[in-house]
């Protein structure tokens, strides 16, 4: 054999280059590549591994290797001579492809059982899944039973080492094929693959927990087990989404939280719907169970203070849990809302939210998130995949989440074949490269031995790593619900398939770990605790009151927060926002911006919408308060007005002033975030919960994208107040605005947000000047009450020299809900009520035509409306006056109709509506019809009442004209 000296130094061998690349570890693999001495035993994992590559991605190895492994591929393929000796001397003339070729099918059934072994495995516990997979037939590796003892050397299997192929296809097969089916060989990074490889063959994935932990286990599964079952016979018919079926979630969450200290993890913050939720908030989290009871009472009213509660398989719970060793972990379950999988993204927001504020914002170690799923969702909801995205990116990653699916295989009535396209519900992961481990459910030791594998994987690499656990579902969907009118076969299977318990329980008594009589002790003394609470539960019932909730409401959202900042500081600030590193060479363009923003700053010029940002940005770090920003191209700004990241010209280096403000400063984070809305909108909502001092903003693309986040804002942001209790500081920036640009891109659908408003829940606001934006950002992160906000922003007004401020307003005053006209402060004899962008038209009309008895009115806040300030302002002008409601968006959209019986009612007199026709599609699609549209309602809003207008109502007069140009046009 050539030692590797015979290679000359300087000439590095390809081969050995690509190794490297696969295993910089790599120090026992001789070096020689020449293909005449791979055969030599001492090659064979290092050749096993190139091969591995090559079929994972031909392209990651040399030329030379590629041709080689083609040629080994069809000489595996090929027909054995006839005149053939042995099967094991076969596939080849020559007498070293004779030894090689044999070995190189070895390589490819190892390949193969890792790549498919999964399919073989025993993972339905009805054993209703076909486990079969012609492509692991011995045949197809060119191997008979006669071949079943040749020795042959096994590669990187398990430690490697000469075996029969009968004990390489066992190995595999106790491996690969057992009640753990394993999806590893899609991950392209080479150091997982192996490090999962080798953890699990050097197990033979077979669990190994001691007597007392397997105790354990079963001592989790008979607790689930017993309180759906105390649940079934004391409510009965009540729902409960049982986890019947599927108890070994339960012993895998212990085992998982019994891991947690020494795998350095102080908290896990877990999201999940409703399968199982009650079972997990007892047994896992500790919630007692007379409170679960009692809340199952029929007289039972939720105990928020305030606002509506929610029913018990919704709520939230967190509680510190002691280990069997004693230490404590922090568990936390997120409320959730019944839309399966919103709470996922929410829960990746929470973690890295707490990651921070225990210091753990590098390897994110402390803080685990942890997933639970069904199979119907997992696959179902697209923002599983969108959450999924967020994992490695670094404004959303929390250091890997543990997926666990409770797979009972069904989903509501639809079974499998009618929800999925894919073998497996886990079918996204696979898009990630994420390790997948199916594990038959009723084998819970091996469940808890991939949910150790997980966390030390979650812990070592900080990626999302998959348990899928096969289990079935034992009653309907519900307690009320029926299965057998639609699975009558299934549920027969079903009804005769012996529980968890008892399966565990005969494996423990079999193998001498545990009595009968202590398995019956364990059953009675859960029995006692749960009979002993539903006595105390009876107690409190009987004392509850049923009585309405008051509703939430905060008086002082409409007080005022002073938010002016000095002059000397606003300049320094417009210093700091617009210096840049000298060695750092920027795009001239953007210099020029930055020096604007300084002149603004110094009061030279006015100020724009960018500028105002950016000081009220600056003044809130400087004196303490973190910002976290993020969106769609938000380090930018989607047009172009932020430029809150700078770019040097030759190196691509990124310079943030914001972050480069003083020393003592709070942290800014801006983010570009990938394009979604419902994860990243969810992510920063969960963030802004548990981070409540910082100001947190997510920033839509254009405001109609907000609406692929609509679940998130109607389940969480506008209601979780409510339902249960938690706060939010979370501020939306949706660009708004009729450009005529085409019905996209228009609307932020303003009146979506208004009907969701009550309670003040929130506040809704569309601010015209930059100063008003200015001290409204300053307000939403100094105020004490935490409530979300909603800021429609501009797009074509960034720019524009009519919505400019002076630096003086932001050195006084503060958020002003309401503004005056600033040119007719009283006697108006009309009097038009307007929100946002609009303005401009009307006070450019007013200008133009010298108008001087009517009064334009700014809501810059919608809601809550600060209806004394109005008054107030309108008791300055006519108290005739004809009060016009004027806006850009239809009639059916924007503020009006939220507003029309509002206002009416609050003046005591009509209000007359004036814009667009009600429409179907927000916005023409034609320029020169908006055009027409816009000046025409700009027109009608300074005209007099048609006569047709009816004066007791606060309806709109009809103006055929403005919608004849589009009916036209159809
Ligand atoms: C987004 C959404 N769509 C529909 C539903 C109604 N729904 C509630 S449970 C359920 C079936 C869920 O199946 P799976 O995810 O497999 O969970 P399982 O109930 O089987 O545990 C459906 C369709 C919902 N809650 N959320
Ligand atoms: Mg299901």
């Amino acid at each position: 054999m050539a030692s590797s000296s015979a290679s000359p130094a300087s000439e590095k061998d390809p081969a050995l280059e690509i190794l490297d690349r696969l295993n910089p570890n790599r120090t026992s693999l001789s070096p020689s590549p020449a293909l005449g001495r791979i055969g030599h035993p001492g090659n064979t994992a290092f050749l096993e591994e190139l091969h591995e590559a090559w079929k994972t991605d031909p392209s990651s190895v040399d030329p030379t290797w590629r041709a080689f492994f083609e040629g080994f591929e069809l000489g595996c393929q090929l027909r054995p001579p006839t005149r053939s000796t042995p099967s094991t001397q076969n596939g080849g003339s020559s007498p070293e492809f004779g030894n090689v070729l044999p070995q190189a099918r070895i390589y490819n059934l190892l390949f193969a059982y890792r790549a498919l072994g999964h399919t073989l495995a025993h993972l339905d516990p009805l054993g209703l899944t076909p486990e079969e997979n012609s492509d692991l037939a011995l045949s197809t590796f060119r191997f008979t039973e006669a071949d079943l003892d040749s020795v042959f050397d096994s590669g990187t299997l398990g430690g490697g080492g000469p075996r029969t192929l009968r004990e390489i296809i066992s190995f595999l097969k106790q491996t690969y094929c057992d009640h753990i089916g394993v999806e590893f060989m899609h991950i392209m990074n080479f150091a997982i693959r192996r490090w999962l490889r080798d953890r699990m063959e050097r197990t033979r994935n077979q669990p190994s927990f001691s007597p007392a932990q397997q105790r354990r286990i079963l001592e989790k599964i008979i607790a689930a087990e017993s309180l759906e079952r105390f649940l079934h016979t004391r409510y009965v018919g009540q729902k409960r989404f049982s986890l019947e079926g599927g108890e070994t979630l339960i012993a895998v969450l212990d085992t998982l939280i019994e891991s947690c200290p020494a795998s350095g993890v102080d908290e896990v913050v877990i999201g999940m719907a409703h399968r199982g939720r009650l079972n997990v908030l007892v047994n896992t989290l500790g919630k007692s169970r007379r409170k679960l009871f009692t809340e199952f009472h029929e007289n039972y009213v939720p105990e928020t203070v305030l606002g509506d509660g929610d029913v018990k398989y919704h709520l939230g719970y967190e509680n510190e849990v002691t280990t069997s060793h004693g230490e404590k972990i922090r568990l936390s379950l997120a409320p959730n809302p019944s839309h399966l999988e919103a709470v996922n993204p929410v829960v990746e927001g929470k973690t890295r939210a707490r990651q921070r504020l225990r210091d753990d914002t590098v390897k994110r170690e402390k803080v685990v998130p942890v997933l639970i799923h069904g199979d119907g969702a997992f696959i179902g909801q697209g923002i599983v995949a969108e959450t999924i995205n967020l994992s490695r990116l670094e404004g959303y990653r929390t250091g890997g989440t543990i997926h666990i699916i409770v797979n009972n295989q069904i989903a509501f009535t639809t079974l499998p074949d009618d929800s999925r396209s894919t073998r497996y519900c886990t079918a996204p992961g696979k898009a990630f490269g994420l390790p997948i481990f199916h594990v038959n459910g009723d084998d819970p030791l091996a469940a808890a031995a991939i949910i150790q594998l997980a966390l030390e994987f979650r812990q070592k690499f900080h990626e999302d790593i998959i348990l899928d656990i096969v289990c079935y579902r034992r009653h309907g969907h519900n307690e009320g619900d029926e299965p057998n009118f639609t699975q009558p076969t299934l549920y027969s299977e079903i009804d005769s398939h012996p529980p968890v318990s008892r399966l565990l329980s005969r494996r423990l008594l079999d193998a001498g770990l545990i009595t009968e009589e202590e398995i019956q002790k364990i059953r009675s003394q859960i029995n006692t605790v749960s009979e002993e609470a539903l006595q105390e539960s009876r107690q409190v019932v009987s004392k509850i009151q049923p009585r309405l909730h008051p509703p939430i409401s905060c008086p002082a959202l409409l007080q005022e927060v002073p938010t002016a900042v000095p002059a000397k500081k606003i300049a320094e600030l417009g210093i700091s926002i617009s210096t840049i590193p000298s060695d750092f060479q920027i795009n001239s363009k953007i210099r020029k911006v930055l020096d604007a923003r300084c002149s603004m700053a110094a009061g030279k010029t006015p100020l724009d919408w960018g500028c105002a940002e950016h000081l009220a940005f600056a003044s809130l770090l400087t004196s303490g308060t973190p910002i976290r920003l993020s969106g769609q191209d938000s380090r930018r700004g989607t047009f172009s007005h932020r430029h809150s990241a700078v770019y040097d010209l030759r190196t691509r280096a990124r310079y943030i002033p914001l972050k480069n403000l003083s020393k003592t400063q709070a942290s800014f984070c801006v983010y570009n975030s990938p394009l979604s809305e419902a994860a990243v909108l969810g992510f920063d909502y969960g963030y802004s919960l548990d981070c409540p001092d910082m100001l947190v903003i997510w920033e839509a693309q254009f405001g109609d994208f907000a609406n692929g986040a609509q679940t998130q804002i109607d389940q969480y942001i506008s209601s979780s107040e409510s339902k249960w209790g938690t706060t939010s500081r979370l501020t939306l920036l949706l660009p708004h605005g009729y450009h005529g640009q085409g019905p996209e891109h228009s609307s932020a659908r303003l009146e979506r947000f208004l009907q969701l408003c009550a309670e003040d829940n929130m506040a809704v606001t569309y601010p015209t000047t930059p100063a008003n934006y200015f001290h409204l950002v300053r307000r939403q992160a100094l105020r004490k009450i935490i409530k979300p906000l909603i800021v429609l922003t501009p797009k074509g007004l960034l720019r524009d020299s009519r919505a400019t401020s002076p630096v003086y307003d932001l050195t006084q005053g503060s958020f002003q809900e309401i503004l005056p006209d600033p040119s007719i402060s009283k006697g108006a004899r009309r009097i038009i009520l307007c929100s946002g962008k609009v303005f401009y038209d009307l006070q450019d009309f007013q200008t133009k035509n010298k108008i001087q008895d009517t009064a334009i009115l700014r809501l810059e806040q919608l809601y809550p409306l600060h209806a004394k300030k109005l008054t107030d302002i309108l008791s300055r002008h006519s108290p005739d006056a004809e009060i016009i409601w004027c806006q850009e968006e239809s009639e059916n959209m924007g503020a009006w109709s939220h507003l029309a019986l509002r206002l009416s009612t609050l003046l005591g007199k009509p209000i007359r509506y004036v814009g667009r026709d009600a429409s179907s599609s927000p916005a023409t699609g034609s320029l020169v019809i908006h055009n027409m549209e816009q000046n025409q309602l700009v027109q009608e809003a300074f005209a007099s009442a048609p006569s047709s207008s009816s004066p007791h109502s606060p309806a709109r007069s009809k103006k055929p004209t403005l919608t004849t140009p589009r009916k036209k046009k159809k």
